[in-house]
Protein backbone atom coordinates (compact mmCIF):
# COMPACT_ATOMS: atom_id res chain seq x y z
CA UNK A 1 0.00 0.00 0.00
CA UNK A 2 1.28 3.83 -1.10
CA UNK A 3 1.71 5.37 2.17
CA UNK A 4 -0.65 8.49 2.34
CA UNK A 5 1.75 11.25 2.17
CA UNK A 6 3.37 8.59 -1.18
CA UNK A 7 0.71 8.92 -2.39
CA UNK A 8 -0.82 12.10 -2.66
CA UNK A 9 2.73 13.17 -4.52
CA UNK A 10 2.07 10.92 -6.97
CA UNK A 11 -1.44 12.17 -7.63
CA UNK A 12 -1.52 14.63 -10.33
CA UNK A 13 -0.52 18.21 -8.77
CA UNK A 14 -4.79 19.55 -10.04
CA UNK A 15 -6.09 17.06 -8.24
CA UNK A 16 -4.73 19.14 -4.63
CA UNK A 17 -7.16 21.68 -5.83
CA UNK A 18 -10.49 21.81 -4.01
CA UNK A 19 -12.56 22.42 -7.24
CA UNK A 20 -11.37 18.57 -7.76
CA UNK A 21 -12.53 17.55 -3.85
CA UNK A 22 -9.66 18.43 -1.90
CA UNK A 23 -10.09 20.60 1.05
CA UNK A 24 -9.42 24.38 0.29
CA UNK A 25 -6.22 25.54 0.84
CA UNK A 26 -6.93 27.70 3.51
CA UNK A 27 -9.77 26.80 6.22
CA UNK A 28 -11.05 30.55 6.26
CA UNK A 29 -11.98 33.07 3.53
CA UNK A 30 -8.45 35.21 2.64
CA UNK A 31 -10.13 38.27 1.95
CA UNK A 32 -9.21 41.16 -0.44
CA UNK A 33 -9.82 44.47 1.88
CA UNK A 34 -8.96 43.45 5.43
CA UNK A 35 -9.15 46.32 7.56
CA UNK A 36 -5.16 47.22 8.77
CA UNK A 37 -5.79 47.66 12.34
CA UNK A 38 -3.70 49.51 14.42
CA UNK A 39 -2.50 49.74 18.21
CA UNK A 40 -5.24 48.49 19.66
CA UNK A 41 -4.30 49.63 22.98
CA UNK A 42 -3.65 52.74 21.90
CA UNK A 43 -6.98 53.25 20.16
CA UNK A 44 -8.72 52.22 23.34
CA UNK A 45 -7.15 54.69 25.07
CA UNK A 46 -8.77 57.14 22.52
CA UNK A 47 -11.96 55.75 23.05
CA UNK A 48 -11.87 56.06 26.81
CA UNK A 49 -10.92 59.32 26.55
CA UNK A 50 -13.78 60.42 24.00
CA UNK A 51 -16.46 58.56 26.52
CA UNK A 52 -15.10 60.52 29.23
CA UNK A 53 -15.17 63.70 28.14
CA UNK A 54 -18.94 63.27 26.32
CA UNK A 55 -17.70 64.62 23.21
CA UNK A 56 -19.05 62.48 20.57
CA UNK A 57 -18.82 64.18 17.18
CA UNK A 58 -19.33 68.06 15.72
CA UNK A 59 -15.81 68.55 15.31
CA UNK A 60 -14.70 67.32 18.48
CA UNK A 61 -10.69 67.52 19.44
CA UNK A 62 -9.92 64.13 17.49
CA UNK A 63 -11.39 65.58 14.15
CA UNK A 64 -9.55 68.58 14.88
CA UNK A 65 -6.25 66.55 15.21
CA UNK A 66 -6.45 64.38 12.48
CA UNK A 67 -7.70 67.12 9.99
CA UNK A 68 -4.09 69.01 10.89
CA UNK A 69 -2.43 66.18 10.37
CA UNK A 70 -3.86 64.93 7.03
CA UNK A 71 -3.53 68.41 6.29
CA UNK A 72 0.11 68.64 7.24
CA UNK A 73 1.14 65.27 5.62
CA UNK A 74 -0.60 66.22 2.34
CA UNK A 75 1.09 69.35 2.56
CA UNK A 76 -2.29 71.09 2.11
CA UNK A 77 -3.65 74.16 4.09
CA UNK A 78 -7.27 72.62 4.54
CA UNK A 79 -8.56 69.38 5.31
CA UNK A 80 -12.05 68.16 5.74
CA UNK A 81 -12.89 65.15 7.48
CA UNK A 82 -16.03 63.42 6.09
CA UNK A 83 -18.52 60.64 6.70
CA UNK A 84 -17.17 58.58 3.75
CA UNK A 85 -15.38 59.38 -0.06
CA UNK A 86 -18.50 59.28 -1.13
CA UNK A 87 -20.09 61.70 0.82
CA UNK A 88 -16.65 64.25 -0.03
CA UNK A 89 -17.02 63.43 -3.83
CA UNK A 90 -21.08 64.50 -3.34
CA UNK A 91 -20.12 67.79 -1.17
CA UNK A 92 -16.95 68.76 -3.80
CA UNK A 93 -18.81 68.18 -6.65
CA UNK A 94 -21.52 70.40 -5.03
CA UNK A 95 -19.55 72.72 -3.82
CA UNK A 96 -17.42 73.52 -7.00
CA UNK A 97 -20.86 74.58 -8.89
CA UNK A 98 -20.31 71.21 -11.45
CA UNK A 99 -23.26 70.65 -13.71
CA UNK A 100 -24.27 69.34 -16.99
CA UNK A 101 -22.04 66.73 -17.63
CA UNK A 102 -18.62 65.83 -16.08
CA UNK A 103 -15.98 63.29 -17.86
CA UNK A 104 -15.05 60.56 -15.43
CA UNK A 105 -13.13 57.05 -16.28
CA UNK A 106 -16.11 53.99 -15.81
CA UNK A 107 -13.04 52.24 -14.87
CA UNK A 108 -13.31 53.18 -11.08
CA UNK A 109 -15.55 52.27 -7.95
CA UNK A 110 -19.42 53.16 -8.79
CA UNK A 111 -19.25 55.90 -6.63
CA UNK A 112 -17.51 58.31 -8.68
CA UNK A 113 -20.34 57.85 -11.38
CA UNK A 114 -22.98 57.86 -8.44
CA UNK A 115 -21.51 61.06 -6.60
CA UNK A 116 -22.31 63.24 -9.96
CA UNK A 117 -25.76 61.32 -11.15
CA UNK A 118 -27.21 61.67 -7.42
CA UNK A 119 -27.19 65.21 -8.22
CA UNK A 120 -28.21 64.73 -11.74
CA UNK A 121 -25.42 65.29 -13.55
CA UNK A 122 -24.11 63.30 -15.91
CA UNK A 123 -20.99 61.03 -15.43
CA UNK A 124 -19.38 60.76 -19.55
CA UNK A 125 -17.24 57.76 -19.47
CA UNK A 126 -13.65 58.72 -21.33
CA UNK A 127 -10.98 55.62 -21.70
CA UNK A 128 -8.15 54.63 -19.61
CA UNK A 129 -4.34 54.16 -20.56
CA UNK A 130 -3.91 50.41 -20.65
CA UNK A 131 -0.83 50.95 -18.43
CA UNK A 132 -2.02 52.52 -15.90
CA UNK A 133 -5.19 51.72 -15.53
CA UNK A 134 -6.01 55.97 -15.16
CA UNK A 135 -8.07 57.95 -17.39
CA UNK A 136 -6.16 58.54 -21.10
CA UNK A 137 -5.96 62.26 -21.17
CA UNK A 138 -6.68 61.91 -25.39
CA UNK A 139 -10.03 60.64 -24.88
CA UNK A 140 -10.85 63.06 -22.19
CA UNK A 141 -10.19 65.84 -24.86
CA UNK A 142 -12.60 63.88 -26.94
CA UNK A 143 -16.03 63.89 -24.57
CA UNK A 144 -16.03 67.68 -24.16
CA UNK A 145 -19.21 69.28 -25.65
CA UNK A 146 -20.47 72.24 -24.56
CA UNK A 147 -22.29 70.93 -21.56
CA UNK A 148 -18.88 69.46 -20.30
CA UNK A 149 -18.50 71.15 -17.12
CA UNK A 150 -15.19 69.43 -15.16
CA UNK A 151 -13.30 66.03 -15.09
CA UNK A 152 -12.20 64.12 -12.34
CA UNK A 153 -9.62 61.75 -12.49
CA UNK A 154 -9.08 58.70 -10.23
CA UNK A 155 -5.88 57.94 -8.62
CA UNK A 156 -6.64 54.06 -9.80
CA UNK A 157 -5.13 51.54 -7.71
CA UNK A 158 -2.42 54.55 -5.63
CA UNK A 159 -1.10 55.30 -9.24
CA UNK A 160 -1.48 59.06 -9.71
CA UNK A 161 -3.36 59.95 -12.90
CA UNK A 162 -1.42 61.96 -16.39
CA UNK A 163 -2.02 64.86 -13.63
CA UNK A 164 -0.36 67.50 -16.07
CA UNK A 165 -1.70 66.51 -19.12
CA UNK A 166 -5.58 66.52 -17.62
CA UNK A 167 -4.24 69.90 -16.13
CA UNK A 168 -3.49 71.30 -19.83
CA UNK A 169 -6.97 70.03 -21.14
CA UNK A 170 -8.88 72.18 -18.18
CA UNK A 171 -7.03 75.34 -18.26
CA UNK A 172 -7.62 75.30 -21.89
CA UNK A 173 -11.53 74.04 -21.77
CA UNK A 174 -11.81 75.92 -18.83
CA UNK A 175 -12.83 73.04 -17.05
CA UNK A 176 -12.73 71.93 -13.04
CA UNK A 177 -10.43 69.30 -12.12
CA UNK A 178 -10.90 67.68 -9.35
CA UNK A 179 -9.83 63.86 -8.24
CA UNK A 180 -10.85 60.88 -6.59
CA UNK A 181 -7.68 60.26 -4.77
CA UNK A 182 -9.89 57.17 -2.83
CA UNK A 183 -7.11 54.44 -3.09
CA UNK A 184 -4.16 57.24 -3.11
CA UNK A 185 -4.16 57.81 0.11
CA UNK A 186 -0.07 58.67 1.61
CA UNK A 187 0.75 58.47 -2.12
CA UNK A 188 2.72 60.55 -4.41
CA UNK A 189 3.41 62.34 -7.57
CA UNK A 190 6.78 63.60 -8.92
CA UNK A 191 7.57 64.11 -5.53
CA UNK A 192 4.33 65.89 -4.91
CA UNK A 193 1.52 64.34 -2.63
CA UNK A 194 -1.59 63.40 -3.93
CA UNK A 195 -4.03 65.49 -2.38
CA UNK A 196 -2.70 68.66 -3.65
CA UNK A 197 -3.35 68.54 -7.35
CA UNK A 198 -6.72 70.08 -9.06
CA UNK A 199 -9.32 72.27 -6.98
CA UNK A 200 -9.62 69.20 -4.32
CA UNK A 201 -9.12 65.23 -3.67
CA UNK A 202 -10.76 63.51 -1.98
CA UNK A 203 -9.41 60.36 0.26
CA UNK A 204 -11.86 57.17 1.14
CA UNK A 205 -11.05 56.27 4.52
CA UNK A 206 -13.29 53.23 4.08
CA UNK A 207 -12.55 49.74 6.21
CA UNK A 208 -10.65 48.36 3.13
CA UNK A 209 -8.59 51.55 2.93
CA UNK A 210 -4.86 51.71 3.62
CA UNK A 211 -5.68 53.86 6.52
CA UNK A 212 -9.23 53.22 7.81
CA UNK A 213 -11.50 55.73 9.99
CA UNK A 214 -14.34 52.32 9.71
CA UNK A 215 -15.94 54.65 7.49
CA UNK A 216 -14.81 57.86 6.37
CA UNK A 217 -12.74 60.40 4.10
CA UNK A 218 -11.48 63.88 3.81
CA UNK A 219 -11.44 66.54 1.31
CA UNK A 220 -8.11 68.12 0.87
CA UNK A 221 -7.38 71.17 -0.82
CA UNK A 222 -5.57 74.80 -1.20
CA UNK A 223 -8.61 76.79 -2.23
CA UNK A 224 -9.77 78.18 1.31
CA UNK A 225 -12.81 79.71 0.34
CA UNK A 226 -13.78 76.51 -1.07
CA UNK A 227 -12.81 74.48 2.28
CA UNK A 228 -15.28 77.21 3.91
CA UNK A 229 -18.51 76.65 1.71
CA UNK A 230 -17.69 72.35 2.40
CA UNK A 231 -17.66 73.21 6.24
CA UNK A 232 -21.03 74.55 6.04
CA UNK A 233 -22.08 72.01 3.33
CA UNK A 234 -21.41 69.04 5.81
CA UNK A 235 -22.54 70.52 9.03
CA UNK A 236 -26.37 71.90 7.45
CA UNK A 237 -24.98 74.71 6.81
CA UNK A 238 -24.60 76.31 10.49
CA UNK A 239 -22.48 79.26 10.79
CA UNK A 240 -22.83 79.20 14.17
CA UNK A 241 -25.85 78.77 16.97
CA UNK A 242 -28.99 78.95 15.26
CA UNK A 243 -27.47 80.64 12.05
CA UNK A 244 -28.45 78.79 8.77
CA UNK A 245 -26.24 80.30 6.08
CA UNK A 246 -26.56 77.97 3.33
CA UNK A 247 -27.83 74.21 2.13
CA UNK A 248 -26.43 71.48 4.03
CA UNK A 249 -26.83 67.94 4.46
CA UNK A 250 -24.70 66.14 7.52
CA UNK A 251 -21.23 64.79 6.30
CA UNK A 252 -19.72 64.78 9.50
CA UNK A 253 -17.30 62.20 10.85
CA UNK A 254 -17.36 61.49 14.21
CA UNK A 255 -14.76 61.02 17.27
CA UNK A 256 -14.38 57.58 17.68
CA UNK A 257 -13.58 57.21 13.38
CA UNK A 258 -11.71 59.95 13.94
CA UNK A 259 -9.67 57.92 16.84
CA UNK A 260 -9.30 55.49 15.00
CA UNK A 261 -8.12 57.45 12.05
CA UNK A 262 -4.91 58.67 14.28
CA UNK A 263 -4.14 55.39 15.79
CA UNK A 264 -3.93 54.25 12.58
CA UNK A 265 -1.97 56.71 10.66
CA UNK A 266 0.21 56.12 13.60
CA UNK A 267 1.23 53.06 12.19
CA UNK A 268 1.34 54.34 8.87
CA UNK A 269 5.03 53.41 7.60
CA UNK A 270 4.63 50.03 9.32
CA UNK A 271 1.39 49.33 6.57
CA UNK A 272 3.18 50.92 3.74
CA UNK A 273 6.03 48.59 4.65
CA UNK A 274 4.15 45.48 5.24
CA UNK A 275 1.92 46.42 1.73
CA UNK A 276 5.35 46.62 -0.32
CA UNK A 277 6.91 43.71 1.08
CA UNK A 278 3.95 41.62 0.05
CA UNK A 279 4.14 43.07 -3.10
CA UNK A 280 7.43 42.20 -3.55
CA UNK A 281 6.50 38.55 -2.19
CA UNK A 282 3.96 38.29 -4.63
CA UNK A 283 6.49 40.00 -7.49
CA UNK A 284 8.75 37.03 -6.89
CA UNK A 285 6.27 34.12 -6.56
CA UNK A 286 4.39 35.09 -9.87
CA UNK A 287 7.91 35.83 -11.89
CA UNK A 288 7.74 34.16 -15.52
CA UNK A 289 4.02 32.49 -15.40
CA UNK A 290 2.83 33.36 -18.75
CA UNK A 291 0.08 35.51 -19.01
CA UNK A 292 0.48 36.68 -15.70
CA UNK A 293 1.49 40.44 -15.48
CA UNK A 294 1.49 42.22 -11.96
CA UNK A 295 0.57 45.74 -12.03
CA UNK A 296 4.24 47.75 -12.01
CA UNK A 297 4.02 50.67 -9.32
CA UNK A 298 6.16 53.50 -11.26
CA UNK A 299 9.41 54.05 -9.04
CA UNK A 300 9.32 57.92 -10.04
CA UNK A 301 6.09 58.24 -7.27
CA UNK A 302 5.80 56.91 -3.65
CA UNK A 303 2.86 54.52 -3.54
CA UNK A 304 1.19 52.96 -0.84
CA UNK A 305 1.05 49.22 -2.68
CA UNK A 306 -2.30 48.82 -1.21
CA UNK A 307 -3.96 46.67 -4.12
CA UNK A 308 -1.88 44.11 -5.54
CA UNK A 309 -3.26 43.62 -8.91
CA UNK A 310 -2.67 41.33 -11.74
CA UNK A 311 -3.35 41.52 -15.52
CA UNK A 312 -4.65 38.00 -16.61
CA UNK A 313 -3.54 38.31 -20.67
CA UNK A 314 -4.82 36.47 -22.99
CA UNK A 315 -1.55 34.39 -23.24
CA UNK A 316 -2.48 32.93 -19.62
CA UNK A 317 -3.89 29.41 -20.28
CA UNK A 318 -7.30 29.89 -17.82
CA UNK A 319 -9.34 33.54 -17.95
CA UNK A 320 -9.31 35.55 -15.58
CA UNK A 321 -12.56 33.81 -14.14
CA UNK A 322 -11.76 30.64 -14.46
CA UNK A 323 -8.43 31.81 -12.05
CA UNK A 324 -11.00 33.46 -9.60
CA UNK A 325 -13.53 30.56 -9.83
CA UNK A 326 -10.40 28.49 -8.79
CA UNK A 327 -9.05 30.48 -6.02
CA UNK A 328 -12.89 30.87 -4.54
CA UNK A 329 -13.03 26.89 -3.89
CA UNK A 330 -9.55 27.80 -1.95
CA UNK A 331 -11.00 30.48 0.07
CA UNK A 332 -9.12 33.00 -1.57
CA UNK A 333 -11.59 35.65 -2.03
CA UNK A 334 -9.61 37.00 -5.52
CA UNK A 335 -11.69 40.29 -7.09
CA UNK A 336 -12.42 41.85 -10.35
CA UNK A 337 -12.59 45.46 -9.13
CA UNK A 338 -14.13 47.13 -11.07
CA UNK A 339 -15.64 44.52 -13.14
CA UNK A 340 -17.76 44.78 -15.39
CA UNK A 341 -17.38 49.20 -15.69
CA UNK A 342 -19.68 51.41 -14.60
CA UNK A 343 -21.09 51.69 -17.93
CA UNK A 344 -22.34 48.24 -17.69
CA UNK A 345 -24.07 49.36 -14.30
CA UNK A 346 -27.60 50.98 -13.23
CA UNK A 347 -28.25 53.31 -14.58
CA UNK A 348 -25.86 53.96 -16.88
CA UNK A 349 -26.15 50.61 -19.01
CA UNK A 350 -29.67 51.93 -19.60
CA UNK A 351 -28.51 55.28 -20.50
CA UNK A 352 -25.61 54.91 -22.60
CA UNK A 353 -26.11 50.92 -23.95
CA UNK A 354 -23.17 51.55 -26.87
CA UNK A 355 -20.77 53.40 -24.36
CA UNK A 356 -18.71 50.12 -24.20
CA UNK A 357 -18.14 51.18 -27.82
CA UNK A 358 -15.92 53.74 -26.72
CA UNK A 359 -14.22 52.32 -24.02
CA UNK A 360 -12.16 49.43 -25.34
CA UNK A 361 -9.26 49.67 -23.37
CA UNK A 362 -12.07 49.87 -20.12
CA UNK A 363 -13.70 46.49 -21.43
CA UNK A 364 -10.42 44.81 -21.86
CA UNK A 365 -9.27 45.56 -18.14
CA UNK A 366 -12.32 44.91 -16.68
CA UNK A 367 -12.00 41.25 -18.28
CA UNK A 368 -8.59 40.69 -17.52
CA UNK A 369 -7.88 42.18 -14.10
CA UNK A 370 -7.40 39.77 -10.61
CA UNK A 371 -6.99 41.99 -7.41
CA UNK A 372 -5.31 39.29 -4.70
CA UNK A 373 -5.39 39.62 -0.77
CA UNK A 374 -2.31 41.77 0.47
CA UNK A 375 -2.39 44.12 3.78
CA UNK A 376 -1.07 43.54 7.70
CA UNK A 377 -3.48 40.46 8.20
CA UNK A 378 -1.83 38.82 5.07
CA UNK A 379 1.06 37.13 5.37
CA UNK A 380 4.35 35.75 3.47
CA UNK A 381 3.54 32.22 3.84
CA UNK A 382 -0.32 32.77 2.90
CA UNK A 383 1.01 34.69 -0.46
CA UNK A 384 3.04 31.58 -1.32
CA UNK A 385 0.05 29.43 -0.81
CA UNK A 386 -2.10 31.62 -3.01
CA UNK A 387 0.62 31.70 -5.99
CA UNK A 388 1.00 28.29 -5.85
CA UNK A 389 -2.66 27.55 -6.26
CA UNK A 390 -2.23 29.71 -9.53
CA UNK A 391 0.57 27.96 -10.53
CA UNK A 392 -1.08 24.40 -9.98
CA UNK A 393 -4.29 25.89 -11.88
CA UNK A 394 -2.01 26.69 -15.09
CA UNK A 395 -0.08 23.71 -14.76
CA UNK A 396 -3.75 22.10 -15.69
CA UNK A 397 -5.32 24.07 -17.44
CA UNK A 398 -7.36 21.85 -19.32
CA UNK A 399 -8.11 19.69 -16.70
CA UNK A 400 -9.46 22.43 -14.93
CA UNK A 401 -11.04 24.46 -17.46
CA UNK A 402 -13.24 20.68 -18.32
CA UNK A 403 -13.32 20.53 -14.34
CA UNK A 404 -14.77 24.22 -14.43
CA UNK A 405 -17.14 23.56 -16.98
CA UNK A 406 -18.67 20.30 -15.33
CA UNK A 407 -18.89 22.28 -12.10
CA UNK A 408 -21.12 25.03 -13.68
CA UNK A 409 -23.56 22.33 -15.35
CA UNK A 410 -26.58 21.68 -13.56
CA UNK A 411 -26.97 18.49 -11.96
CA UNK A 412 -29.50 16.06 -13.87
N1 LIG B 1 -13.89 56.09 -5.27
C1 LIG B 1 -13.16 54.96 -5.41
C2 LIG B 1 -12.17 54.86 -6.52
C3 LIG B 1 -13.32 53.91 -4.51
O1 LIG B 1 -12.60 52.77 -4.65
C4 LIG B 1 -14.25 54.05 -3.45
C5 LIG B 1 -14.47 52.96 -2.53
C6 LIG B 1 -14.97 55.25 -3.34
C7 LIG B 1 -14.77 56.25 -4.28
C8 LIG B 1 -15.98 55.49 -2.27
O2 LIG B 1 -15.38 55.64 -0.99
P1 LIG B 1 -16.28 55.24 0.32
O3 LIG B 1 -17.60 55.94 0.22
O4 LIG B 1 -16.41 53.75 0.34
O5 LIG B 1 -15.43 55.79 1.46
C9 LIG B 1 -14.99 48.06 -1.32
C10 LIG B 1 -15.26 49.21 -0.40
O6 LIG B 1 -16.53 49.08 0.23
C11 LIG B 1 -15.20 50.55 -1.07
O7 LIG B 1 -15.01 51.51 -0.06
C12 LIG B 1 -14.03 50.62 -2.02
N2 LIG B 1 -13.99 51.82 -2.78
C13 LIG B 1 -14.04 49.45 -2.99
C14 LIG B 1 -12.88 49.46 -3.93
O8 LIG B 1 -13.97 48.26 -2.24
P2 LIG B 1 -16.55 46.15 -1.98
O9 LIG B 1 -17.82 46.07 -2.72
O10 LIG B 1 -15.43 45.33 -2.45
O11 LIG B 1 -16.78 45.89 -0.40
P3 LIG B 1 -16.82 44.54 0.39
O12 LIG B 1 -17.83 44.69 1.46
O13 LIG B 1 -16.97 43.40 -0.54
O14 LIG B 1 -15.42 44.50 1.11
C15 LIG B 1 -14.23 44.08 0.44
C16 LIG B 1 -13.55 42.98 1.21
O15 LIG B 1 -13.04 43.46 2.42
C17 LIG B 1 -14.46 41.83 1.55
O16 LIG B 1 -14.06 40.75 0.77
C18 LIG B 1 -14.24 41.54 3.02
C19 LIG B 1 -13.26 42.57 3.50
N3 LIG B 1 -13.78 43.33 4.63
C20 LIG B 1 -14.68 44.33 4.42
C21 LIG B 1 -15.14 45.07 5.46
C22 LIG B 1 -16.15 46.16 5.23
C23 LIG B 1 -13.33 43.04 5.90
O17 LIG B 1 -12.54 42.10 6.07
N4 LIG B 1 -13.78 43.78 6.95
C24 LIG B 1 -14.66 44.80 6.79
O18 LIG B 1 -15.01 45.48 7.76
O19 LIG B 1 -16.15 47.66 -1.96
Amino acid sequence: MVPPERHRQNMNPASRLAIFGSPPAFAEKLHVGRPNIGNRDRFLARLNDILDKRWLTNRGEYVIELERRIGRLVGVRNCVLVSNGTVGLELLIRALGLTGEVIVPAFTFVATAHALQWQEITPVFADIDPDTHCLDPGSVESMITPRTSGIIGVHVWGRPCAIEDLAGIAARRNLKLTFDAAHAFACSHEGRMIGSFGEAEVFSFHATKLINTFEGGAIVTDNDSLAEKLRLMQNFGFAGYDRVIYIGTNGKMSEVCAAMGLTNLDSLDEVIKCNRANYEAYQRQLAGIPGMRLLAYDKRHSSNYQYVVVTVGDDSLLTRDELVEVLHAENVMARRYFFPGVHRMEPYKSYFPHAHLLLPVTEQVCRQVLILPTGTAVSEAEIARVCEVIRTALGAASLVRKRLAALRRPAS
